[in-house]
């Protein structure tokens, strides 16, 4: 009788324990988090994707924060990663005019927690060293956002909050 119950008990065990590999088993199946996620630019401080359609930059924030990505940082800051995001994604769209009527791109930068006091949107405070500013620029107290301007040669303009722009999301291998 003894000897039957502990047999049981060993099935039991055995079949319990099975049932846990397979479920962890399954949980390691790797998930599809990151869906459409091949269309992105992959270079060395991240990963990119320019969004051609033109919205304000509150809104391309927004656009941004739902790809599970953030405005483009450090991809601008570097300069190596800029001028691939500018020869591998900016130029082309705008040369097969996917860009629209806007001035640009927008860039996570702004001087909207104070004003004059520009900053990244991942907390780095802009200076002349990390934001290639085009000349005289920023040129205007209520032009508070930041972006890169086609008609200056791409280099950082200060623009009104509210004009619609393409933008470029970043997902950065720091944060
Ligand atoms: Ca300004
Ligand atoms: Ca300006």
């Amino acid at each position: 009788m003894i000897l039957i119950v502990v047999g049981v008990i060993m099935i039991v065990t055995s079949l319990v324990s099975t049932v846990t590999t397979n479920y962890k088993k399954l949980q390691l199946q790797p998930t599809t988090e990151s869906p459409g996620r091949d269309d992105w630019h992959h270079f060395s401080t991240g990963s990119y994707k320019l969004f051609p359609t033109e919205v304000n930059y509150e809104a391309a924030k927004n656009g941004c924060r739902n790809a599970n990505a953030r405005l483009v940082t450090e991809g601008i800051r570097n300069k190596v990663t800029r001028k691939s995001i500018m020869d591998e994604m900016i130029l082309p769209a705008f040369n097969a005019n996917k860009l629209g009527e806007g001035y640009g791109v927008w860039i996570g930068l702004d001087d909207l927690e104070v004003i004059n006091k520009w900053k990244w949107i991942d907390g780095i405070a802009s200076t002349n060293d990390n934001t290639a500013w085009a000349p005289s620029e920023p040129n205007n107290g209520s032009e508070r956002c930041g972006m890169l301007h086609k008609l200056l040669k791409w280099l950082i303009n200060d623009e009104y909050c509210l004009v619609a722009n393409a933008y470029v999301c970043e997902i950065a291998k720091s944060k």
